[in-house]
């Protein structure tokens, strides 16, 4: 079965090395250098994100929040009584808030994340003020699986997806996950996502590289993690925060690019990089209501309702398998 947070063994957490050993390795031998940003949210870099949620440039977080607060009720009216509310790269459980005050007759919350510290805060934070809901954090890499808790089977389960950490996939995998959700919640499943929407460039731009340099740090604390957990050696300063707007794929790319030539040791390999070199660390894709709908469509869901806001414009998808 699928382990709980409060039983993260050691042995769990050497696993999570592994991984991210392996990746790491890869991502460096690869041509472009590329990371996954899953390996963003240690304890650090989960704060790093909070704070580019607070700066005047990254619109997502707190429109989408005024839009789920909006729309709260509409989205309550589609869960059944007794649904475990299942939710993916929950972080900090910020906006989850809506939908549980939204809908009291939820009866147990599954937070999924991938930073065991983000989700302590969480649930720390969740239980006092929602003393009947169980709430069951797991930590897991979502990609590699979704699971609920077994003291859950047979109820009724709704995902929620919100953030647009949908747009982190490449469309392929976005299409993967969303079927892996859709088989594991069965016929007539509610699937709740966010998705950023294409907006005018230079928002984009600034929303990815704000003035004080936070989404920098955010992007240069993966080589802080390498560092310290892998052993690595990055001179951490000689590389260069980017943002790029990719209009053939319509998503903004950070990368890390390297100001020097230089080489950095991982775990006893040695990795050169060219003056102007970069490591590709994050996808964010912006969709439309249509290419959202379609990606929706081939992984099986069909949109029920849609809600998107003005001013920044951010979509919430309400999915009917
Ligand atoms: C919330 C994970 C989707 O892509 O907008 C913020 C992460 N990266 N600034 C996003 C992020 C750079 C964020 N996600």
């Amino acid at each position: 079965g699928v382990r709980l947070a409060r039983d993260l063994a050691p042995v769990q957490e050497d696993e999570g090395r592994q991984a991210f050993l392996r990746d790491t390795l890869a991502g460096l031998s690869a041509s472009p250098k590329a990371f996954s940003p899953k390996y963003f949210y240690d304890g650090a870099g989960s704060a790093l994100f909070e704070a580019i949620c607070e700066t005047p440039e990254y619109y997502p977080t707190r429109t989408e929040t005024a839009l789920l607060a909006s729309i709260a009720p509409a989205l309550a009216a589609a869960i059944p009584p007794g649904a475990v509310l299942l939710e993916l790269g929950s972080g900090a459980s910020d906006k989850t808030r809506l939908l549980l005050d939204a809908a009291p007759s939820l009866s147990a919350y599954v937070p999924v994340d991938i930073s065991p510290d983000a989700l302590q805060g969480a649930a720390e934070r969740l239980r006092p003020a929602y003393p009947s809901l169980a709430i069951m954090p797991v930590v897991a890499d979502f990609t590699v699986g979704i699971e609920v808790p077994d003291a859950l089977a047979g109820k009724p389960v709704v995902a929620f997806f919100p953030g647009s950490t949908i747009g982190n996939f490449e469309p392929a995998e976005a299409v993967e996950l969303m079927r892996a959700v859709r088989r594991r919640l069965g016929p007539g499943a509610r699937f709740i996502v966010g998705a950023d929407q294409v907006k005018a460039v230079d928002v984009l731009l600034a929303a990815y590289d704000d003035a004080d340099g936070v989404t920098a740090a955010f992007n240069r604390n993966v080589l802080v993690r390498i560092n310290r957990e892998l052993g690595g050696d990055f001179d951490v300063g000689a590389f260069a925060h980017r943002a790029v707007w990719n209009a053939a794929r319509s998503r903004i790319e950070m990368h890390l690019e390297s100001t020097v030539a230089q080489t950095a040791t991982v775990a006893g390999q040695r990795f050169d990089f060219a003056a102007g070199e970069t490591i590709h660390t994050e996808n964010s894709h912006k969709f439309t209501p249509e290419s959202f709908a379609a990606l929706a469509a081939e992984a099986g869901w069909g949109v029920e309702q849609q809600w998107i806001s003005e001013g920044p414009a951010f979509g919430v998808f309400l999915l009917r398998a």
